[in-house]
């Protein structure tokens, strides 16, 4: 008898580790690059395990060495991360490559000089001509959106918001991708037809919610979840209505919606 129960141990510890692969979700990595690479390690990734990273995963304060953004290009080689567009990727990749993706590049140019765009040129010229071409390569080869299924679920991942809400706002945007990468959904937004989960980053969830520190938002009605808490805020917090919002790096574990904070 012992000999069968303990090889139905052994089993049941292989169902809880190693063969159920879990996929995770963090969006707008834009720390401090160091912290953002301590914060990937944090999650312990398993060997089947996957990390979707939907847009703004380029440090926008402090340290702007581009250690992490070609930490995610490797890890991307592997299938082991997925990044779809964020606008900063979008911005960064039209005022500097030689083609465009959704944005002219004096415009990008002009909205990039607003968000540290000075600093970002510096990092950029610190790279040898083929390193940017992988760079911007990359960029344009990164999706807009993503649909996953995990846990029973059907997510649809995207930086800003999805296509099917371009339709109601298409008078404020000249394209569907701007759209995704740009938009700030609104608390109350209805996705038409839509049996997914948008899961997306972009706008701090403070905009939502006041949680303080930053929390994941989930809308009532459990077809949006907000994941932008805040990784890029000065330790000083930021002021929103009178308040001061502290912000941190949050993923999100699909299979069962448990959140982590770094
Ligand atoms: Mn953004």
């Amino acid at each position: 008898m012992l000999p069968i129960l303990i090889s139905l141990l052994a089993v049941s510890q292989i169902d809880e580790r190693e063969m159920i692969n879990m996929i995770y979700v963090g969006a707008d990595l834009e720390g401090n690059p160091k912290d953002s690479i301590k914060a990937i390690n944090r999650l312990n990734l398993q060997s089947d395990d996957k990390l979707y990273l939907p847009g703004d995963c380029f440090p926008k304060n402090g340290d702007q060495s581009l250690e992490m953004v070609f930490k995610i290009i490797e890890l991307q080689k592997d299938n082991k991360i997925i990044m779809t567009l964020g606008n900063h990727e979008q911005m960064i990749h039209d005022a500097f490559a030689k083609d465009t993706i959704c944005m002219d590049r004096d415009t990008a140019r002009r909205v990039l000089d607003m968000n540290g765009g000075k600093d970002i040129e510096k990092y950029l010229k610190t790279l040898s001509e083929s390193e940017r071409s992988r760079l911007f390569d990359f960029y344009k080869n990164c999706p807009i959106e993503c649909s996953v299924s995990a846990g029973g679920k059907q997510f649809r991942l995207v930086h800003g918001a999805p296509s099917e809400l371009f339709p109601f706002y298409s008078y404020r945007y000249d394209s569907e991708k701007k759209f995704c990468l740009w938009h700030r959904m609104h608390k109350y937004d209805a996705i038409p037809n839509s049996s997914e989960i948008v899961v997306f980053g972009h706008t701090p969830t403070c905009f939502y919610q006041d949680n303080n520190p930053l929390e994941v938002w989930f809308s009532e009605d459990g077809k949006k979840i907000g994941l932008n808490c805040g990784s890029a805020f000065p330790p000083e917090g930021v002021l929103l209505n009178g308040k001061r919002y502290f912000g941190r790096q949050a993923f999100l574990r699909l299979d069962d919606l448990k959140t982590f904070y770094f």
